[in-house]
């Protein structure tokens, strides 16, 4: 049967990591995969996690399952962190999915049992799995003009006169904060006139929010989201804790839908159970056991919340520390890095010229030309400026 199979692609994120592995050189660059790290380039057990895995390592007795929708307390905190102060967290539901992925993929699945013949539409770029997953789930996808090449932000008009297009059969896929891959984010005005677009035409908000505390922080990075939440009868979220809590392969996530009233949401999440059923079954539970230690004690709340906020601020002196570095050698060509949100920034790079930056000066990015901030070194700064501006000419 195997004999039938064709090579499988490779992911153009995740093989990065390997061909950097086995890259002997000792100046080289890991800026592809999505992980912070920090100053001693190790990506960090936060301190609240580690003190939540000391606890549950006490005062656990089984590891027998926990049931389909996973840790309930999880959910509720996963609808406090984003939905809290809304009309919409009394009429939202939640399910606890392995990481965001887990997510996305059971929200498409609920979209097609809904809607088989919708259609959604993702960023022109996006996050590269979002197309695949869409698909796989048997959606159509086609494309809303997001980034503009040239001021590297988004290009809100444009968007917004594709999304005049986007009715009833519709779904807009839309980043909470943090876009991924080019770092450029829609404004909150965006925010409210695609929430006017939505209820106009008829189109469902499908909200991915994968970096919730590395833009302008926790709430702030939800505000657009909540706007919206606040606004329309339904809509549906991806959320994960893999950069925000550093608990990347946990897999730890959720899915929320939100309905015109509650019977509406707990009917969906009764078929996303169904579905999750018919897929993994039940979620992991340590990462999720995790969050909700830490969210229902206070002092490791506090703990969690000053160290994710050091991280994101750690963030923002390495994009402003890489602009100044770029600018001391004579080129205001990537100034445009200190107004990007989040881990990433297209940088306008070429394939040609990132296949430059890897087989000269040993520096991994996306083929896209995205670099990952979150993982630079201050040590490093000038040798990537030099690089950039070296490829660039
Ligand atoms: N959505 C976006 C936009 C992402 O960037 C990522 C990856 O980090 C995910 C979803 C998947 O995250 P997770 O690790 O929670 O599955
Ligand atoms: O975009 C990133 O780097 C992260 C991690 O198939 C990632 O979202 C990369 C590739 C992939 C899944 C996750």
């Amino acid at each position: 049967m195997f004999k039938q199979l064709t090579e499988a692609p490779q992911d153009p994120i995740l093989s990065l990591s390997i061909a950097y592995r086995d890259d002997p050189r000792t100046e080289k660059m890991d800026l592809g995969i999505g992980v912070y790290k920090n100053s001693d380039g190790v990506t960090p057990i936060m301190k609240a996690v580690h003190l939540a895995e000391q606890q549950i390592l006490d005062s656990s007795t089984t590891k027998s399952y926990v049931g389909l929708a996973g840790n309930e307390a999880f959910n509720q905190s996963m609808m406090d962190l984003l939905l809290i102060g809304t009309s919409a967290h009394s009429r939202a539901a939640a399910v606890q999915t392995p990481g965001a992925s887990g997510a996305l993929r059971m929200l498409a699945d609920l979209i097609y049992l809904a809607q088989p013949e919708t259609t959604v539409w993702i960023s022109d770029p996006s996050y590269v799995n979002h197309k695949p997953v869409m698909e796989a789930a048997g959606l159509k996808v086609k494309y809303y003009p997001y980034f503009d090449r040239v001021t590297k932000q988004v290009n809100s008009e444009a968007m917004l006169h594709a999304l005049e297009e986007a009715g009833p059969k519709d779904v807009v896929l839309l980043h909470g904060c943090c876009h991924n891959p080019t770092g450029a984010d829609i404004s909150f005005s965006d925010w409210q006139a695609i929430t006017e677009l939505a209820n106009k035409n008829g189109f469902m908000p499908f909200v991915d929010i994968a970096y919730q505390g590395f833009g302008d922080g926790l709430e702030q990075d939800a505000a657009g989201l909540q706007h919206m939440a606040d606004n329309v009868e339904e809509m549906v979220i991806a959320t994960s804790c893999s950069k925000n809590f550093g608990l990347y392969r946990e897999r730890t996530g959720a899915a929320i839908v939100v309905g015109d009233s509650l019977r509406q949401a707990q009917k969906a999440r009764g078929r996303i159970l169904t579905l999750a059923r018919s897929t993994y079954t039940m979620p992991p539970d340590h990462g999720a056991a995790l969050v909700a230690t830490i969210l229902a004690d206070d002092a490791l709340t506090q703990s969690w919340k000053k160290e994710l906020n050091e991280m994101n601020q750690r963030l923002l002196t390495l994009r402003s520390g890489l602009v100044k570095a770029v600018r001391a050698q004579g080129s205001d060509g990537f100034d445009f890095i200190e107004h990007h949100k989040g881990m990433f920034s297209v940088t306008g790079l070429s394939p040609k010229q990132v296949a430059r930056l890897r087989d000269e000066c040993g520096i991994y990015a996306v083929g896209d030309g995205r670099i990952n901030i979150a993982a630079l070194q201050e040590q490093q700064m000038d040798y990537l400026a030099k690089a950039l501006i070296a490829v660039s000419n």
